[in-house]
């Protein structure tokens, strides 16, 4: 095998015996063919479905789909010969770096367009992208000239995505609002649902609807108590445990069985393993797997089975908290945006950190923890994804009225945070870029990268990455994204704040 596509690639290098995510030989295979056979399809111009490619691509993410049969069944829908992905390894070192930033940026559009499609929007533009990015992925010719346009084209396609995800969301769920989410678990028989599908998760809530069984989120599905049409259930009672790569830990002996939609899933402990239920496209083998009827029968069964804690039962944070906040899109952030704009006028507020990202369980992470201990006093710091688990529950107080720490979302929502941006932008007549905005962004896996090639695409610049730099970028490469984005990579919360304090 060779894999480097996410942050905690073996020796910062690349993968090539076994994934430092559990990855087998055997499925890194797998993945690779059905990323050859959709670039097939995509050079010949046959024509698959929306949901064939967009589940294809999204099955080959990091932490998503470990099951070789699921593997074998959608190469075998898409029956096409695979292109060897190894002619991508062989080639000129920046031709490979850029082919792989183009793949990934692919995979991570397609998995916010699955997203999309899933909720009943039209993403087929987006898809058209997706086939032309993966058509040029198998040109033998093409250099960094045709390449560079196109990856940064996949950044515009995945504001366009987002933007139609968001819509999606907003929509079918109702705009989300500010929201204080317990991590206490009551007594009695429970669920905990993980990942991002928030349409499993509202069924999920209509199917245990006065079952006698509590529903609480873990990981990226915590934004959801933000909107209405999944507040009004009651027996949606808070947030289970913390970040992805704590699973193995936090589940070991929750009486309850745990629902994974898509991503992130660790490999199971034996200790647990039973209790784990996948749907969407994420899978492991020997798991149950609830396909797309989304009967979630045998997880409630499972529920009322273990019947949770016999009395409630207190969590907390990484820091020690013991409630959440979250609920803070672009709907009511910009709501108050009169009196942001203000604050920054008179002085109350003296910057906006958006930090945020992918969390991943290197100890370097703590940087992000670090870096929001120490931000001003009279800073707010805007966050997202599931690299908020580092600090969401700090208590750090108000500033203008408003709590210091605003949860947007999920990664998934990364366009909440590009919209308030360019809204405050407009305010000040400026440019993003001249706003007392600082971004320090974590990745982690191929979302993320999507998420970089939009803010690239945006013009920002600035931005600070880490806890690494991914290793499939090349000097060149990374030469031209300096030099174009100043973007730098994470080294002190210290010397870093400081740069930014004096910029
Ligand atoms: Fe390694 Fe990451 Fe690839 Fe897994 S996804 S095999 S950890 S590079
Ligand atoms: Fe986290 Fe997987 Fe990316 Fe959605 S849950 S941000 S890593």
């Amino acid at each position: 095998m060779y894999c480097q596509q996410c942050e905690q690639t073996a020796g910062g290098k690349a993968c090539t015996k076994i994934g430092v995510c559990g990855k087998t030989d055997e499925t890194a295979r797998l993945q690779d063919e059905l990323t050859g056979a959709l670039i097939t399809v995509s050079r010949k111009g046959i024509d698959i479905s929306d949901k064939q490619l967009s589940e294809g691509l999204f099955a080959t993410l990091t932490n998503v789909n470990f099951d070789n049969t699921a593997l074998e069944r959608l190469i075998a829908q898409v029956g096409q010969p695979y292109y060897d992905l190894n002619k991508v390894c062989d080639a000129d070192e920046n031709v490979k770096s850029l082919k792989t930033l183009l793949l990934l940026g692919v995979r991570g559009i397609a998995a916010y367009a699955y997203h999309a499609l899933v909720l009943g929007r039209d993403v087929s533009e987006i898809c058209a992208f997706l086939r032309k990015g993966l058509a040029a992925i198998g040109e033998p010719d093409w250099g960094m000239d045709e390449l560079l346009p196109l990856v940064m084209e996949a950044g515009k396609v995945n504001l366009s995505v987002l933007e139609i995800l968001d819509r999606a969301n907003t929509e079918t769920y109702g705009i989300p609002a500010p929201a204080k989410v317990t991590m206490e678990v009551e007594k009695g028989a429970f669920i905990v649902i993980s990942g991002h599908d928030l349409r499993d998760l509202k069924l999920l809530l209509e199917q245990t609807d006065g079952k006698g069984v509590n529903v609480y989120t873990h990981g990226e599905m915590l934004p959801a108590h933000g909107y209405p049409e999944m507040r009004k259930y009651s027996h949606l009672k808070g947030n289970f445990g913390t970040a992805w790569q704590n699973q193995q830990r936090e589940f070991a002996d929750v009486p309850a069985p745990v629902l994974f939609t898509t991503n992130c899933l660790m490999p199971p402990k034996d200790s647990y393993k039973d209790r784990i239920f996948t749907t969407a496209v994420v899978g492991y083998p020997e798991l149950t797997h609830i396909g797309e009827d989304k009967d979630f029968s045998p997880v409630i069964e499972k529920a009322l089975e273990l019947g949770g804690y016999h009395e409630n039962s207190k969590f907390t944070g990484i820091n020690g908290g013991a409630e959440l906040t979250t609920g803070f899109a672009h709907g009511t952030v910009l709501s108050v945006a009169d009196k942001l704009i203000e604050a920054v006028k008179n002085g109350q507020i003296s910057r906006f950190f958006l930090v945020g990202g992918c969390d991943g369980a290197r100890p370097g992470r703590n940087y992000f923890t670090d870096f929001v201990k120490q931000a001003p006093k009279d800073s707010v710091i805007l966050t997202l994804a599931c690299g908020k688990y580092r600090f969401n529950d700090l208590d750090l107080g108000t500033v203008a009225g408003l709590p210091r720490i605003l949860d947007m979302g999920q990664c998934n929502d990364a366009y909440s945070a590009i919209k308030v941006a360019v809204a405050l932008a407009e305010a000040f007549n400026c440019g993003v870029n001249d706003l007392p905005l600082s971004l320090v962004i974590s990745w982690y896996e191929q979302k993320a990268v999507s998420i970089l090639l939009t803010l690239l695409h945006l013009g920002i610049k600035n931005i600070i990455l880490g806890p690494t730099l991914p290793a499939f970028v090349s000097p060149a490469v990374l030469n031209f994204l300096v030099e174009k984005f100043n973007i730098a990579p994470t080294t002190t919360p210290e010397a870093d704040l400081k740069k930014i304090l004096e910029r």
